[in-house]
Order: structure tokens, then C-alpha cells, then sequence
């Protein structure tokens, strides 16, 4: 009898966990196959490999940042797992890499002083496990691993850099799509045919580096989210604004985009330690638009950086959001192409359901 029940509960385990967990083996060549890019949530598997095969044009990466949550400190860190062919992505120098495996680090010192590298890897191991996922980009000396939804870890030990060390993210607030929360059947299209899945929009990070004998020491907000697409990253985009910080108690995502053919697309998060307060694209949740310097809007080819930005966020019931943020260093500027990322101050202020509508 004993012996029988324990088989029984060893079978029903086994089922669980196949069912539960897929590996992902992915080539560091260009598929000649061509993709084809999953659109539509499923209720689990929300970090997982989103394309079928990384040809010329289809791109599918999985992004973490941590930024100091001290204000008079420009600490960060972002480590960018890509299966990209180079052309189908436009933010990389020339360079010669083979491989569609290629894992990127950038860090900041508390005083601005920036390094980033980009490190092919001899294809890429993902690993699904619910609505988590783990994955080794196979002697970039980059990996990333879960305990569960709400933890991830990555560890870095790339001895040619000189960097070595790890990174904890310990998720305060739910999941997300573009339109809505992370439940099956939403549209994962931030845009036509680009994919986000927000697997972690805030969380509670620690990042304890050693870079060249250097120790980069500091706790922080941290992201983490994966972009996906079937074609060609440059067929859609004109302008892009993204972000995520923490603004009094809440935790906000916001990004507003520009399609070539002018149509805004826009997505809104915003939770307040723990409950989602607004997860939509309605047009009207969001507007984001540059401020100060160089606020052109839309921006043309020649408009430098905004030196800050300005976001209306519709908190739903708890009233409008409005954030005010002011660039305090730049991160990524890399002198061909539109790209950049920066670090700011965040104020905000709510005004209440009812008021200010002018
Ligand atoms: C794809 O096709 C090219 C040209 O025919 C070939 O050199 C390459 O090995 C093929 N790649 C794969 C992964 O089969
Ligand atoms: C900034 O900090 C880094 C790391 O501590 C240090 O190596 C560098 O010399 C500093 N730069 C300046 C201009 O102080
Ligand atoms: C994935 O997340 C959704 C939404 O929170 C939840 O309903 C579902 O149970 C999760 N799936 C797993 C396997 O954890
Ligand atoms: C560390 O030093 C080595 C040798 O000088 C250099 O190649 C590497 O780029 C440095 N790494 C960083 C993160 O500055
Ligand atoms: C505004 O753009 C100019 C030209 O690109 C640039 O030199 C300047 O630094 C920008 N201002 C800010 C605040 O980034
Ligand atoms: C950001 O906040 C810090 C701390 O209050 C302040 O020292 C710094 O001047 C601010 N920077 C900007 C651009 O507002
Ligand atoms: C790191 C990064 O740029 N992630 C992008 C993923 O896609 C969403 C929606 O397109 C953007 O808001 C993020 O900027």
C-alpha cells in the first residue's frame, strides 16, 4: 500500500515538473528558417523565448538594470542578453560578430565614469519554468537564473573584462503585458509587431560587483523585461520613450512610442507596494513628452538629448499621475545611433480624481 502511494505522488511530480519546464537550445548561427513571432499570452511561460528561430530580421532579448536609489549617485548597471542577428537590431557599433548569441554589460560608477562591452556567446541555453525563466549564454561568463517569479539572480564572472560578481532582484510588484496584467489571452504587442513581457517592473536590488579591483557596491530599482519582434527592429520605430523608476510610494513603467507612420502607441504601468493600479495601452493612460533642452516633439534626426521629460499617468481611481524627470548622466551614447539611456531625479504628484481637469 505505502509503496504504491508513494509511486503515485513520484508520478505526479514528474508530470509536473515536464510540464512545467522547457529548455530552449539556441544556435549562435543565423537561422536560415524563417521566424515567427508569438503575439498572443499564454496564462504561464511569460519570460520565455517568443520567436521561432532567430533569422536575418527577428530579434528576442531579455534586459536587467539596476539604478542607484540614491539620488546624488549615477551607479547602474545593465546587462543585455540578446539571439539578434546584427542587422535586424540597430543599437550595435559594425562589428564582426558572427554569433546571434551576444551578451552586453554596462555599468556606472556613483561618479558617471561608465564601461560596456558586447561578448558573443557560443549559442544560448533558456530555460521556462512558469512564468519565470533562467539562461546561459554559453563562455560570455553571463548567466541568469530564478528561484521562483520574484527572485532573479545574474552572475557575471568575464576574467578578459576584469568584471566579476552578482546581481539579486527580489520582485515588489506584479508582472505585466503591454495592455494589461500578466494573464493569458493579452496582446503582447506594444507595438505592430514588437513584443514586450515586463517580468519584473520594480524590485528591490542589490548589485555587488569587482570591476578591474574596483568594487561597485550599491543597492537599488531594479528591471528586468523582454522585447521581441519577427521583422526588422528599424521597419516600425521613430521615436521611443521608456522608462521605469519609483516616485513616492508608487512604481511606474511608462513608454510612448512613435511609429514611422505617426501614430503614437503607448503603455502604462503603475502599482503601489503590491496592487496594480493601472496596466494599460489606452491612448489616454499615458503621454510622455521631452522637456527642457532639446524638448523638439517630435523629435527629428538632428535633436539632441532632452534634459528631462514629462509623463501624465492615469492612476485610475487614485487620479493622475505627474512625474517630472530630470536627467542627471547619460549611460548609453554611443555616436551611431539615436539610442540613449540616462539616469534622473523623479518628483511627482497626484492630482486627485476630479480636480485639475482644464
Ligand atoms: C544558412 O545558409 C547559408 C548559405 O547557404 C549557409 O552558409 C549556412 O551554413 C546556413 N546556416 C545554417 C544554420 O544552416
Ligand atoms: C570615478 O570612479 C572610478 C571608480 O571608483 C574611478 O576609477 C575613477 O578614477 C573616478 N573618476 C573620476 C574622474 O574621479
Ligand atoms: C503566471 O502568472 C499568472 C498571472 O499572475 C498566474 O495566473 C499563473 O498562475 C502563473 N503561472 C505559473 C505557472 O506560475
Ligand atoms: C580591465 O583592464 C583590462 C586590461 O587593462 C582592460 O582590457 C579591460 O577593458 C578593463 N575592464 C574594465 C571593465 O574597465
Ligand atoms: C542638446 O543637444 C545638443 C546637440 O546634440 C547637445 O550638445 C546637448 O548636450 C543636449 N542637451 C542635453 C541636456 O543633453
Ligand atoms: C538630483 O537630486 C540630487 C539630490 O537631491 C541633486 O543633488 C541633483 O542636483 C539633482 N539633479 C538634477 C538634475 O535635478
Ligand atoms: C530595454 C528596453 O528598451 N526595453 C523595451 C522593451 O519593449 C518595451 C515596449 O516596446 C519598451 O518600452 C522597452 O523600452
Amino acid at each position: 500500500m505505502a509503496s504504491a502511494h508513494i509511486s503515485w505522488l513520484l508520478g505526479a511530480l514528474w508530470v509536473a515538473l515536464t510540464a512545467a519546464t522547457r529548455v530552449y537550445n539556441i544556435p549562435s548561427a543565423v537561422s536560415n528558417t524563417s521566424s515567427t513571432a508569438l503575439f498572443t499570452s499564454t496564462a504561464t511561460c511569460l519570460d520565455e523565448p517568443k520567436i521561432s528561430a532567430v533569422d536575418a530580421s527577428a530579434f528576442d532579448w531579455w534586459y536587467f538594470d539596476v539604478v542607484s536609489t540614491d539620488p546624488t549617485s549615477l551607479a547602474s548597471v545593465v546587462v543585455v542578453f540578446y539571439t539578434t542577428a546584427p542587422a535586424a537590431f540597430p543599437f550595435f557599433p559594425p562589428f564582426p560578430f558572427e554569433s546571434v548569441t551576444l551578451a552586453q554589460i554596462s555599468v556606472s560608477f556613483p561618479n558617471g565614469t561608465q564601461f560596456s562591452s558586447i561578448i558573443p556567446a557560443d549559442g544560448a541555453t533558456v530555460v521556462s519554468d512558469g512564468n519565470a525563466s533562467s539562461g546561459d549564454w554559453h563562455g560570455s561568463g553571463l548567466k541568469w537564473t530564478h528561484h521562483g517569479d520574484l527572485v532573479y539572480s545574474v552572475s557575471v564572472d568575464v576574467p578578459d573584462l576584469g568584471i566579476i560578481g552578482s546581481i539579486r532582484f527580489r520582485s515588489i510588484v506584479p508582472a505585466h503585458y503591454p495592455c494589461g496584467p500578466a494573464v493569458g489571452g493579452q496582446d503582447m504587442q506594444v507595438a505592430p509587431h514588437i513584443g514586450w513581457a515586463n517580468a519584473l517592473p520594480d524590485a528591490a536590488s542589490t548589485v555587488e560587483l569587482i570591476v578591474n579591483g574596483t568594487k561597485l557596491a550599491f543597492s537599488g530599482a531594479g528591471y528586468h523585461d523582454k522585447n521581441w519582434s519577427d521583422q526588422l527592429f528599424t521597419a516600425n520605430v521613430a521615436s521611443w520613450y521608456w522608462g521605469h523608476g519609483r516616485v513616492g510610494p508608487y512604481s511606474i513603467v511608462w513608454f510612448d512610442y512613435l511609429a514611422l507612420d505617426g501614430t503614437e502607441h503607448v503603455s502604462a504601468y503603475a502599482a503601489q507596494n503590491g496592487p496594480i493600479l493601472a496596466a494599460s495601452c489606452d491612448f489616454t493612460s499615458i503621454r510622455v513628452r521631452p522637456t527642457g533642452e532639446n524638448a523638439t516633439y517630435p523629435p527629428v534626426r538632428r535633436t539632441g538629448k532632452p534634459s528631462g521629460y514629462h509623463i501624465t499617468l492615469d492612476l485610475v481611481d487614485a487620479g493622475t499621475l505627474e512625474v517630472d524627470v530630470l536627467v542627471t548622466g547619460t549611460l548609453v551614447d554611443d555616436g551611431f545611433s539615436e539610442y540613449t539611456r540616462s539616469i534622473g531625479n523623479m518628483t511627482g504628484v497626484v492630482v486627485p480624481r476630479g480636480k485639475g481637469a482644464v
